[in-house]
């Protein structure tokens, strides 16, 4: 291999699949898709502020919130980029009600949530794309929604795209976790951030405004992020509100990230696998742990397309306190 900064990351997604030396190079083709697909996003997120691409497009998606016209623009272009590859067989994004078919004989599934933190994008504020993807499960002559609704347990690959002060893309096929930078003078990922580990925790984030919704036990557990009681860490809090910025931030430099569940969204708000699976799957193979905050998220099997989970993610002590303060505190079916 060359210096890790010369490793591109079509290279380095060939070299990956020497460990499979049964790979028929398919996945390994997806994987390439995605990051081209990450690449012409990046190019529209870079010169969103300079053209009429601003804005909303007033029309809703399936979660009631208002598409703004950037996520149109990143769900077209991961759907236009793999429905006739032969690769994927199905896909579901966080834009769409249902699943949107694409080749009878691909043999994954591809899952992904095309612009996460939308509601920053108009800020200049980092928003990203999350991907996952699980192999086919059925074997009839189209696949179905069972093809999608596989647990985090079963993914082949999950990643995310950061579209910041520069772009990196972040990978895993469940041999540690790889991050690329965008140069875009020669329009390449270079591997930037070979084999991320979990570090020492700096950081907490989550939305404090919702402090009065939340359950004793989310709130005892805060305190304890604050520094309250003797075990407690030192730690600072972060938060912007883009959970692919926020988890990338803290999965460089420790911490914990979290969404709980309150009065107001008794299943919280994030989706288990547009969001909380593929993010959780990074942060385990990094080295750290995450929870609904009664379970590992990675185990449970979703019901619907836009299922919802409680999401504790990050640093594996922080998250396993947090479900000790909620098994202290909290009934079973509460929030
Ligand atoms: P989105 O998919 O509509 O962008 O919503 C998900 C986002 C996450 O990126 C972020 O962590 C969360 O919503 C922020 O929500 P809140 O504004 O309630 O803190
Ligand atoms: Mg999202």
């Amino acid at each position: 291999m060359p210096r890790h900064e010369l490793v591109t990351i079509d290279h380095h997604i060939l070299e990956s699949q020497k460990l499979h030396p049964e790979a028929t190079g398919e996945f390994t083709n997806l994987l390439y898709d995605i990051a081209l697909a990450a690449k012409i996003v990046a190019r529209e997120v870079n010169r969103a502020g300079l053209v009429e691409i601003l804005g909303l497009t007033g029309e809703e998606n399936v979660q009631g919130e208002e598409v703004r016209k950037l996520d149109v623009y990143a769900n077209e272009t991961l759907i236009r980029m793999n429905e006739f590859t032969g690769r994927v067989c199905v896909m579901a994004s966080e834009e769409d009600p249902d699943i949107i078919p694409a080749h009878p004989d691909g043999k994954y599934v591809l899952i992904f949530d095309p612009l996460d933190g939308s509601s920053n994008i108009d800020y200049n504020v980092s928003i990203g794309t999350i991907f996952a993807i699980f192999r086919r499960k059925t074997t009839g002559d189209s696949c179905s929604v069972e093809d999608c609704l596989q647990p985090g347990r079963a993914l082949a690959a999950a990643g995310y795209v950061v579209y910041g002060s520069s772009t990196m893309m972040v990978y895993s096929t469940g041999h540690g976790v790889y991050g690329f930078t965008l140069d875009p003078s020669v329009g390449e990922f270079l591997l930037s951030h070979p084999n991320i580990r979990s570090p020492q925790p700096k950081y907490y984030s989550v939305n404090h405004a919702y402090v009065r919704r939340w359950s004793r036990g989310v709130q005892e557990y805060v305190k304890w992020l604050q520094g309250e009681g003797d075990d407690a860490p030192e730690l600072s809090e972060r938060y912007i509100g883009s959970m692919v910025a926020d988890f990338h931030r803290n999965l460089l430099a420790g911490g914990v990230f979290i969404y709980p569940s309150d009065a107001k969204r008794p299943q919280g708000k994030l989706r288990l696998l547009y969001e909380a699976a593929p993010l959780g799957f990074l942060a385990e193979q990094a080295g750290g742990y995450v929870s609904t905050g009664r379970e590992n998220v990675l185990e449970v099997q979703p019901t619907s397309l836009h299922h919802r989970v409680p999401v504790f993610v990050g640093d594996r002590r922080l998250v396993e306190k947090a479900e000790e303060f909620i098994q202290r505190y909290d009934v079973e079916g509460g929030t």
